[in-house]
């Protein structure tokens, strides 16, 4: 999988959709499964896109083309897996302020894989809507990612907010900043944090049939 980082980097900076997906139906073919493709492709090309921004190698210009391409080749991907009523219900946002939302789209993808019904709201979602929405919708779980430090106070005052109007609603986080920082306001046992899909692949296989039955149980209460 390593040596295709190099290669995948240059087509998305290219804008070159088409080699993209030949990358990614090539890799599926020889049974490379998608959460393996994303975590071990995707996500580095990404982080080295950033690096090559940081040190002034490519422009804006050039990051954003990148950017566009991977969300262009993912929205062809991406299964439509059915959506039912009686499935766990996730929802999935980015506060706002907070504009990378890649993380979460594939973390969307998890969830749907794992037959969640989910809804995704992406980046920039303001704290007093996305309570409104969790309200109206009564989800089992909530899964927000966050990527810059000028989130963090946002991000625990939506926290708070939504804990005031769900009590019992389990928080799933992750992001580029949960690898990086130890924030204590998410020491909690209502919030789990996560460092990359697999972990959160293994979570909801272990926890998804526990959800289902606290819903069954509402429901037949
Ligand atoms: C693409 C990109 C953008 C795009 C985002 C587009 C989009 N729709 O997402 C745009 C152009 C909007 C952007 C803007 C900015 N960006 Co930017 N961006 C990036 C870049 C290159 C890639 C991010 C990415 O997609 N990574 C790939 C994904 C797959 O990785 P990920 O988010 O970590 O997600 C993984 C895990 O964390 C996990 N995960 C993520 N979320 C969740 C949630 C849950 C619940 C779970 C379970 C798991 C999970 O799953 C993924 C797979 O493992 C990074 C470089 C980097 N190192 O990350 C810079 C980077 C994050 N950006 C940076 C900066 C500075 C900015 C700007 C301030 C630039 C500017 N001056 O305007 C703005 C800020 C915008 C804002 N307010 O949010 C800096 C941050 C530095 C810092 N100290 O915090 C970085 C690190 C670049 C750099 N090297 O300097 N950016």
């Amino acid at each position: 999988m390593k040596q295709l980082v190099p290669i995948f980097t240059k087509a998305l900076l290219k804008g070159d959709v088409q080699s993209v997906t030949k990358l990614y139906t090539s890799s599926i073919q020889s049974k490379v499964d998608s959460l393996t493709f994303y975590e071990s492709v995707v996500k580095p090309a990404m982080y080295r896109i950033g690096d090559l921004w940081e040190k002034n190698q490519i422009t804006v210009a050039d990051e954003h083309l990148a950017t566009a391409s991977l969300k262009y080749f993912l929205a062809s991907m991406f299964t439509p897996y059915e959506v039912s009523e009686r499935h766990p219900k996730g929802l999935l946002f980015c506060i706002e302020g907070e504009q990378h939302s890649l993380g979460l789209e594939l973390t969307n993808e998890i969830f749907k894989e794992q037959h969640w019904n989910t809804r995704y709201l992406g980046a920039n979602v303001p704290v007093k809507d996305a309570v409104t929405f969790v309200q109206a919708w009564k989800p089992q779980a909530v899964a927000i990612s966050i990527g810059m430090t000028t989130s963090i106070s946002l991000l625990k005052k939506c926290l708070e907010e939504i804990e005031k109007v769900q009590p019992d609603i389990k928080i799933l986080i992750g992001g580029r900043l949960i690898s990086h920082y130890g924030l204590d306001f998410l020491k909690k046992e209502s919030i789990t944090t996560f460092h990359d899909l697999r972990e959160l692949n293994d979570y909801l296989e272990e926890h998804t049939g526990k959800f289902l039955e606290l819903m069954e149980e509402k429901i037949s209460n």
